[in-house]
């Protein structure tokens, strides 16, 4: 909702000193009571955290365009057996600069700092990235004009809210958190470099979702 864009100016434009008032119209438009007013303070604080340092680390950050959660698609190389033809992908937010660079973010939330994630957990992550990458080149974004972020937040004190019944039947868990953190270190990893000399991982999409 942050990133979002309405009536030509985005979220962020319009609430830039206004945190009651993006609070305010986050409630309004989520049904779920566990987003308190103090996590959505916390998500308005973090946009404007992420959004200098997404300044930061674009080379040409004077025009820049949002498009939060961007839903992509493509054709597999080959329809696989059992019928499917193509991927569907939804960026939680891709950038694109005034020189037509673009920029994939995917917002990961953890009770863990991102140093703690384990090593199998980054590659569904580089995995997961690089799909998009691929789905992006069949948009005409060229393969070396995208880079590929992660953005690790935090649950702080993430617990199970009905233990006793999630004992009885694990789907019916409820987890809650009361804060979302974030480590000024780990605001934004590039996963660009070891995406893309992993030959493991571009050899095996090769074979479903050939680069363009
Ligand atoms: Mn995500």
């Amino acid at each position: 909702m942050f990133f979002r864009k309405y009536d030509g100016a985005y979220n962020f434009e319009k609430f830039k000193n206004d945190r009651q008032g993006f609070i305010d119209m986050i409630k309004k438009y989520t049904e779920s009571d566990r987003l308190t007013d103090s996590i959505i303070g916390r998500i308005y604080d973090y946009g404007f955290v992420i959004l200098d340092k997404i300044k930061q680390v674009i080379p040409y950050p004077e025009k820049l365009d949002f498009y939060p959660e961007l839903k992509i698609s493509g054709d597999l190389a080959e329809p696989r057996e059992d019928g499917i033809k193509s991927l569907v992908g939804s960026i939680d937010l891709l950038v694109i600069d005034g020189e037509g660079n673009s920029y994939t973010f995917d917002f990961k939330t953890s009770p863990k700092e991102y140093s703690d994630y384990d090593s199998a957990k980054v590659r569904t992550f580089m995995y997961q990235l690089a799909t998009y990458n691929r789905l992006l080149q069949r948009f005409g974004f060229k393969d070396y004009e995208n880079k590929q972020y992660i953005l690790p937040i935090r649950f702080e004190n993430y617990r199970l809210s009905n233990r006793d019944e999630a004992i009885q039947n694990a789907e019916n868990a409820i987890f809650v958190y009361d804060n979302i953190a974030w480590d000024k270190d780990d605001l934004v990893r590039d996963l660009t470099p070891s995406i893309k000399s992993d030959d493991s991982l571009n050899g095996h999409l090769d074979s479903f979702l050939p680069r363009i």
